[in-house]
């Protein structure tokens, strides 16, 4: 069961007759079209949240001088995204606009009565950029969360213990070949510290793994989705994995699934500017039903859907815990 918000208009579909897994794609994949706005050479691993009856989403797209930029969107229903043609503007708390959101892969969080946005940032090379906003509109910039190299930091959606959480994975300056998840804890959104080690690279996802969407707080821990890297001859093959971690010290692994959930195979996640490649940095979920709708990017190149069930995906995940 999921602890949380009922959001009666989830986008859905039901699992495909004859279907035996336990996440299933969109018939009508990708949902962002690759050019979708005029100066996109892609637009790919984004994210989006419920917002007064509608929704919202921070997106990715990269340029056509292969420059990386965030972009705001709206949706009145979560498929069909009307994305903004500027990039994000920034803003510092005295008002002034200090620039707009350089990077990649956002995620998106409420915690407290404001939006987040995490994002990986350039600062002497990646890093995790902060910046937070009480209407969606106005994006107002922290400091950075970490020093350089760390990629992929996905926050909680409530505090734990009076302190704000932060799942990354420190890197480096590349495509780096290795990479664990650790946490980091934060009175104020500014100074991390109380480091724990969350999760090791390891079986399918033995290149590098790292945080996707907000964690889900359900009544068996929170359920994490991840994406997995292993390499391959021809190059590295990001999956989705799930994981559950402890409700109140979550640095602490229930239970991490042996198989993926998600891997690369259809034409449209195998062929763009780098193949093979699910990326999930989103999701919508409703308690009532415990639907789960999930945003990934695909081969670096368009935005996808894919759906799960929370109490069959939690039975998955613990009949097949390493
Ligand atoms: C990672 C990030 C992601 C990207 C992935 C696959 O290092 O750059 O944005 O989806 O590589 O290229």
């Amino acid at each position: 069961m999921i602890i949380g918000n009922n959001l009666p208009n989830i986008p859905w579909q039901e699992k495909p007759a004859g279907c035996n897994d336990v996440v299933w794609r969109y018939s009508n994949n990708p949902i962002v079209k690759r050019d979708q706005i005029p100066s996109a050479n892609s637009i790919f691993n984004s994210a989006v949240i419920a917002k007064d009856g509608k929704f919202v989403g921070v997106f990715r797209s990269d340029d056509k001088a292969m420059e990386q930029h965030l972009f705001l969107a709206k949706s009145d229903n979560a498929i069909d995204w009307d994305i903004e043609h500027e990039p994000m503007p920034l803003y510092n708390e005295k008002d002034e606009q200090v620039g707009v959101a350089c990077g990649y892969d956002p995620r998106v969080c409420f915690i407290d009565g404001k939006y987040y946005v995490t994002w990986c940032t350039q600062f002497h090379g990646p890093t995790i950029g902060v910046a937070y906003s009480y209407d969606f509109k106005k994006f107002y910039r922290l400091e950075n969360a970490f020093i350089p190299f760390n990629r992929n930091g996905v926050l909680f959606p409530r505090k734990i213990n009076d302190k704000f959480y932060m799942l990354s994975r420190p890197s480096d300056n590349g495509h780096t070949p290795f990479g664990d998840m650790f946490l980091s804890q934060s009175f104020d959104m500014e100074h991390w510290g109380y480091h724990r080690f969350v999760m090791q690279a390891q079986g399918w996802a033995w290149t590098k793994l790292g945080a996707g969407p907000i964690p889900i707080e359900t009544e068996e821990g929170w359920l994490l989705l991840f994406h997995g890297v292993g390499t391959t001859c021809n190059g590295m093959i990001y999956s989705m994995g799930a994981a559950i971690l402890d409700i109140d010290e979550p640095w602490k692994v229930k239970y991490r699934c042996k198989p993926y959930i998600l891997h690369p195979t259809e034409m449209y996640e195998c062929v763009g500017d780098v193949p093979n490649v699910i990326f999930p940095c989103a999701t919508l979920h409703d308690a009532a039903t415990g639907r789960i709708s999930i945003y990934y990017g695909a081969a670096d190149t368009t935005v996808c859907m894919a759906f799960a069930q929370v109490d069959e995906l939690i039975k998955y995940i613990k009949d097949n815990a390493i």
